[in-house]
């Protein structure tokens, strides 16, 4: 049972818990559901991350979307990763249709060495089921005393600016940025106005969404999450967000040679499993461009944060960091729905 570990603090809506019981949660549910070892550990790090840093849309809610995906045959459960050394500074990784998380732990530490050589070097996942925040991926570059950015599409949800019929993917947009001692830096946000995790949240939970996520399948504005997930989301900044939605199109795309949002959607054939498809990772080395004058500029960079903060403007990350303390301190609170359901997949 969930709620007889030793550390939870149970009351009748939720249970608080250590992250390292999310962490034993979340594997045992993964390893029952047939994901081979490798693959739990990878796939559960991120969902333990989603709670710490209070990302809930990506977090332990992910085990029911896993638990689908599963169940449709969709996402390879005991796929091996293998990263392939392409030119200098090119890495491509074929996750052999597994979840993308393993196949980034095999091939980064090559990007990264190659980023060092080279001052930047791109790596392509490519044949991988998507469903996870990047964070992860750009925050752990940026700890190596890197610049990263992470890019992924996933299945046709998101109108252009413009239209109203699903074409791009909610498309996340990841960047992180080396601060020496302190925290990198880090921003991870879907092109669309909300990420689909969020929205499926508010259906969860009975709550209307605002104005501006999401049209119904006639193309009128919706505040209702059931007619939105039905319709098309919004992208973030009309025509900005679009514009760069669709660069996510191409860039982990075609130009990777592989699959688009309306691709991924299509191979889907309404099995409603997580977005198939590849990922492009770019790593740049500070001292690539600026060698012994990097420690330099990189405090002109701390500069710009400070005056940021300054005038009272919040930092992107500055609230995962002080989440992610507050979660290592006390815990994390799981809603016993959540949980209810995590259960019953223990009951497959
Ligand atoms: P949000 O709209 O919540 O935006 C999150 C980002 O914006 C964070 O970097 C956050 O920093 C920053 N931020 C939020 N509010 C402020 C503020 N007031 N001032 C400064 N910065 C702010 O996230 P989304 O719903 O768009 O996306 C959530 C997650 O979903 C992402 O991690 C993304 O990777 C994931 N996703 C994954 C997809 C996939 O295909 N794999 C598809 C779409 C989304 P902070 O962390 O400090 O709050
Ligand atoms: O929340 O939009 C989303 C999403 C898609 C794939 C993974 N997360």
């Amino acid at each position: 049972m969930i709620t007889t570990m030793t550390h939870d603090a149970v009351t009748a809506d939720a249970v608080t818990m250590p992250l390292d019981d999310v962490r034993t949660l979340a594997r045992k549910v993964l390893l029952h559901l047939g994901l081979a070892e490798r693959h739990a550990n990878a796939v559960a790090e991120t969902m333990v991350a989603g709670e710490r840093d209070e990302c809930f849309s990506h977090g332990l809610y992910r085990l029911l979307v896993s638990a689908h995906t599963i169940s449709t045959g969709k996402v390879s459960t005991d796929a091996e990763p293998s990263a392939h050394d392409m030119a200098p500074a090119l890495v491509r990784v074929d996750a052999g249709g597994g979840y993308a998380q393993l196949a980034f732990e095999v091939g980064s530490p090559l990007l990264i060495e190659k980023a060092r050589r080279c001052g930047i070097a791109a790596m392509g996942i490519n044949n991988c089921v998507h469903f996870a925040a990047l964070w992860p991926e750009v925050e752990a570059i940026a700890r190596q005393g890197l610049v990263a950015m992470a890019f992924t599409p996933s299945h046709a949800w998101v109108a252009p600016a413009g239209g109203t019929k699903p074409l791009f993917g909610t498309n996340p947009v990841a960047f992180g940025w080396p601060r020496g001692a302190q925290n990198p830096f880090v921003f991870d946000f879907a092109t669309s106005a909300v990420a689909r995790g969020e929205i499926e949240l508010h259906r969860r939970a009975g709550r209307t969404i605002p104005i501006g996520w999401a049209v119904d399948r006639e193309g009128y504005p919706t505040i209702d999450p059931t007619e939105a997930l039905a319709g098309a989301m919004l992208t973030f900044g009309g025509h900005k967000g679009s514009a760069l939605s669709l660069m996510v199109e191409l860039i982990a795309g075609p130009l990777i040679g592989d699959m688009t949002s309306a691709e991924s959607l299509a191979a889907d054939d309404g099995a409603k499993a997580s977005p198939i498809g590849g990922e492009l990772i770019i790593a740049i080395d500070p001292e690539g461009f600026l060698g012994a004058m990097a420690g330099a500029h990189l405090e002109r960079a701390e500069a710009l944060f400070e005056a940021m903060t300054q005038q009272g403007a919040r930092l992107p990350s500055e609230r995962r960091y002080a989440a992610r303390q507050r979660s290592l301190a006390q815990g994390v609170t799981i809603s016993r729905a959540l949980l209810n359901d995590i259960e019953a997949l223990m009951q497959r």
